[in-house]
């Protein structure tokens, strides 16, 4: 069993998207494993998006992050990890399986409205900022 970190960002809160992106998950046969609605701090977005210090969009994504609530979760099953990126889509929603989560619910990359862990280890460390 492996354990994934996905993020519903603040958008995706404000749009009234928390229930139909649960129950995705849930559909797909992943686990909820623990779930927090909360303000995501400066000092955890930086940690959060370390690998992005420095870019052009370093500073929107930091902003965008803290605009407003956010849902963390803990969802787990076989290859979770995958299992959640595949349903979350391409990072920029115009690239994204139009049956994915941005390919259907956005159109901006900076306002995508999901974050998924893109490998076990990364889980696992923003499993620890968020939880
Ligand atoms: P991911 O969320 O699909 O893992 P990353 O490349 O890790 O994508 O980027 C993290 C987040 O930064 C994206 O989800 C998006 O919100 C934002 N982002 C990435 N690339 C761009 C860009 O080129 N312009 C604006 N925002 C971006
Ligand atoms: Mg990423």
């Amino acid at each position: 069993m492996e354990q994934t970190f996905v993020m519903i960002k603040p958008d995706g809160v404000q749009r009234n998207l928390v229930g139909e992106i649960i129950s995705r998950f849930e559909r797909k046969g992943l686990r909820l494993s623990a779930l927090k609605m909360l303000n995501v701090t400066k000092e955890m977005a930086y940690e959060h998006y370390k690998e992005h210090v420095g870019k052009p969009f370093f500073d929107d994504l930091v902003a965008y992050i803290m605009s407003g609530p956010v849902v963390a979760m803990v969802w787990e099953g076989f290859d979770a990890v995958q299992a959640a990126r595949s349903i979350i889509g391409a990072t920029d929603p115009k690239k994204a399986d139009p049956g994915s989560i941005r390919g259907m619910f956005a159109t901006d990359i900076s306002r995508n409205i999901i974050h998924g862990a893109d490998s076990p280890d990364s889980a696992k460390r923003e499993i620890k900022i968020y939880f």
